[in-house]
């Protein structure tokens, strides 16, 4: 698992706390957090996307803290394409749970509607004065003036959506720690691919970087190999993934 801090706070005055910690990232490694990935009531509708054999490929519960005033807490328009190294897109499927209401006061989801029939767009890291967190990157180039919904829900809701769906989410304007629990699923089936030479490379070195500081991953590795090791089966069998 990793944990985040906010740009917004220092790395020498970061000690984990709930307060200082924004996310959690893949908690499916843990066995009792896990069981989040294989509730019925989940993956009854994981299922109509993934078909029988699925993944889980990536997890997170994210702890938006109140805003310093920088909005250092809102997360740009993007794609979860750009972050993942297999296909096809309509294979794989976001669920996104409210753990307690979320509004457009604390910084719910924001969506584009029916961008999902369009294609994955380059993405880079927002000109954010009041700086960027790690790997939020942006999508260049949407049409600003188009519709948007903004998804309010009450705890315990569940969202599915494409991973081509352009989505982000507000400044959080409350007192309160927004917690929401995402996880993406994929079907087995799913092949991988090679992001060297695509606009997904400048993740993939990002990333890689990231983890070799961190843990002395390979820097010679690639993003397949990160999820290799880290995608697990739900149910099913492990066919491709
Ligand atoms: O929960 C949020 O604020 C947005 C999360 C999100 O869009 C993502 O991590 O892809």
């Amino acid at each position: 698992m990793m944990i985040m801090r906010d740009v917004s706070i220092e790395k020498s005055k970061f000690v984990p706390s709930e307060e200082l910690i924004t996310k959690v990232q893949n908690f499916h490694q843990d066995e009792e957090l896990f069981r989040y990935c294989t509730l019925p009531e989940i993956l009854k509708y994981v299922e109509c996307f993934t078909g029988p054999n699925i993944m889980v490929v990536h997890t997170m519960m994210i702890n938006k803290p109140p805003d310093s005033g920088k909005k250092t807490t809102r997360h740009p328009f993007h794609q979860d394409l750009h972050y993942f190294p297999f296909r096809p897109s309509n294979r794989i499927v976001a669920a996104w749970t409210a753990m307690e209401q979320v509004n457009r006061n604390n910084g719910c989801l924001s969506v584009l509607p029916g961008t999902h029939k369009g294609c994955l767009k380059p993405h880079s890291y927002p000109p954010w004065e009041g700086g960027v967190n790690i790997m939020y990157y942006g999508i260049q180039g949407y049409d600003e003036n188009s519709p948007r919904v903004h998804l309010e829900m009450e705890k315990g809701d569940t969202v599915f959506f494409h991973p081509l769906l352009i989505h982000g989410s507000g400044w959080n304007k409350s007192q309160g720690y927004r917690k929401v629990i995402s996880c993406h699923f994929a079907s087995a089936d799913c092949h991988y691919v090679d992001v060297k030479g695509t606009s997904q490379e400048s993740f993939e070195k990002d990333i890689l970087e990231t983890l070799h500081k961190l843990y002395g991953f390979p820097e010679d590795a690639s993003l397949k190999d990160i999820f290799r090791l880290n995608v697990q089966l739900v149910k099913g069998e492990r066919t491709n993934l």
